[in-house]
C-alpha cells in the first residue's frame, strides 16, 4: 500500500502540473481529494490492514493527502490570479475608440459671427428676457395700440400685458433706461411670433443692433452696414439701401445685397429681382428716445435688425427653415 501511495502521489502531481483551467482543477479534486476521491478510498482501506502496519500506512496516507492538497490550492490560486489578469487584459496596441466632436449649431455659429463682426466695431453683446411686458416690447418702441403685430393673431400673449418679445428691440429699451448716450449694443437672441408655415416658425432668431450718440447720421448707418455686409458675405458684395418703414426708426431702410444664388441675373431665390433682402435699419424715431428720457435734441441714433436663420439659409445655401430646428444629424453635420 506504501508504494501505491506514492505512485498514485507521483501520477497525481504530474496530472496537476498540466492543469490550467478551472473545471479541469475540480474533476482532479474530486478524483483525488473528493469524498469518494482515492485518497480517501485508501484511508479507509487502512483498517482493513494487520495492526502492525497501519501507523505507518496512516502516517503516508496523510503526507500524501497533505502535499497533493497543498499543491492543488497552489494550482488553484494560479488559476483564479491568471482569470482576473485575463479579464482586465487591455490590448494597449488596439486603435482607440474616436469619441465623435460634435459643433455649435449653424444658427448658434451665425450668431456668434454676426456679434463677433460687431464686437470689433466696438459693440456690446447685451442679454434680455425672452417673456417681456407689453410696454417694452410695444409701448415704448412706438409701436401703436391698434398695430397689427399687437394682435392675438400675430403675437403670444402670456397674459394681458405680458407677452413672448416679438423682436430683440425691447434689449435695446432697457439698457437706454438705465444709461444715457453713447450707447453702442448688439442684442441677440430667440423671438417669437404666432407664424408657422413653410417659410416661418414660431420661435426664430435676431440679432439688433443700436448706436446712440451726439452727431450721429444716416451715413454712419450705411459705412456700418456696408462694413458689416463686407465682412460677412465678402468684400466685393454689392449692397443697396431701399426706402421703408417702421414704427420706431425715421427714416427707415433695408439692406439687399447682390443675390448670392444667380449673381443678379434672376432666380427663384431672389424671385427673378437679382436682390436678396438682408436686413432693416434706420435712424431711431425721436418719439422712442422720449419714452427712455433722451434728449432728442442732444442725440440721434440708428438701429438696424436682422433675422439669423435668413443670413445662415443664404450662407448655406439652404431653402428650408424648417431643417435647422429638425434636430436631424444628418443635416447638422455638414456644418
Ligand atoms: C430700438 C429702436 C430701433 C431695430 C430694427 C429692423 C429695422 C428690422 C427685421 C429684420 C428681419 C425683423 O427679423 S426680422 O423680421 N428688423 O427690419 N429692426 S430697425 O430697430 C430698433 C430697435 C430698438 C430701441
Amino acid at each position: 500500500m506504501k508504494q501505491e501511495l506514492i505512485e498514485v502521489k507521483e501520477k497525481a502531481l504530474i496530472e496537476l502540473s498540466k492543469i490550467n483551467d478551472r473545471n479541469a482543477l475540480e474533476e482532479f479534486r474530486i478524483k483525488y481529494l473528493g469524498k469518494k476521491g482515492l485518497i480517501t478510498l485508501y484511508s479507509k482501506r487502512i483498517g482493513e490492514l494487520p495492526p502492525n502496519e497501519r501507523p505507518e500506512a496512516g502516517r503516508i496516507c496523510n503526507q500524501v493527502k497533505k502535499e497533493i492538497s497543498s499543491l492543488f490550492k497552489e494550482k488553484k490560486e494560479e488559476i483564479e490570479a491568471q482569470e482576473k489578469a485575463k479579464r482586465f487584459e487591455i490590448d494597449v496596441t488596439l486603435p482607440g475608440r474616436a469619441i465623435p466632436r460634435g459643433h455649435l449649431h449653424p444658427i448658434t455659429q451665425t450668431i456668434k459671427d454676426i456679434c463677433d463682426i460687431f464686437t470689433r466695431m466696438g459693440y456690446t453683446i447685451v442679454k434680455g428676457p425672452n417673456v417681456e411686458l407689453d410696454y417694452y416690447n410695444f409701448e415704448a418702441l412706438n409701436i401703436p395700440k391698434d398695430h397689427p403685430a399687437r394682435d392675438m393673431q400675430d403675437t403670444f400673449y402670456i397674459s394681458k400685458n405680458v407677452v413672448l418679445r416679438t423682436h430683440t428691440s425691447p434689449i435695446q429699451i432697457r439698457v437706454m433706461e438705465k444709461q444715457q448716450p453713447p450707447v453702442q449694443i448688439i442684442a441677440p437672441g430667440k423671438v417669437y411670433r404666432h407664424d408657422s408655415d413653410i417659410s416661418h416658425t414660431p420661435m426664430f432668431h435676431q440679432v439688433e443692433g443700436l448706436l446712440v450718440d451726439k452727431g450721429v447720421s444716416f451715413a454712419d448707418l450705411k459705412g456700418t452696414l456696408t462694413a458689416f455686409v463686407h465682412e460677412m458675405f465678402g468684400k466685393g458684395t454689392e449692397l443697396r439701401f431701399r426706402p421703408s418703414f417702421f414704427p420706431f426708426t425715421e427714416p427707415s431702410a433695408e439692406v439687399d445685397i447682390r443675390c448670392v444664388i444667380c449673381g443678379g441675373e434672376g432666380c427663384r431665390t431672389c424671385g427673378g429681382t437679382g436682390w436678396l433682402e438682408i436686413l432693416g435699419s434706420g435712424m431711431v424715431d425721436p418719439e422712442v428716445f422720449g419714452f427712455v428720457d433722451y434728449d432728442p435734441e442732444r442725440y440721434t441714433g440708428f438701429a438696424f435688425g436682422m433675422g439669423v436663420e435668413r443670413i445662415a439659409m443664404l450662407r448655406y445655401q439652404i431653402n428650408d427653415i424648417h431643417l435647422f430646428f429638425r434636430n436631424e444629424v444628418m443635416f447638422l453635420k455638414q456644418f
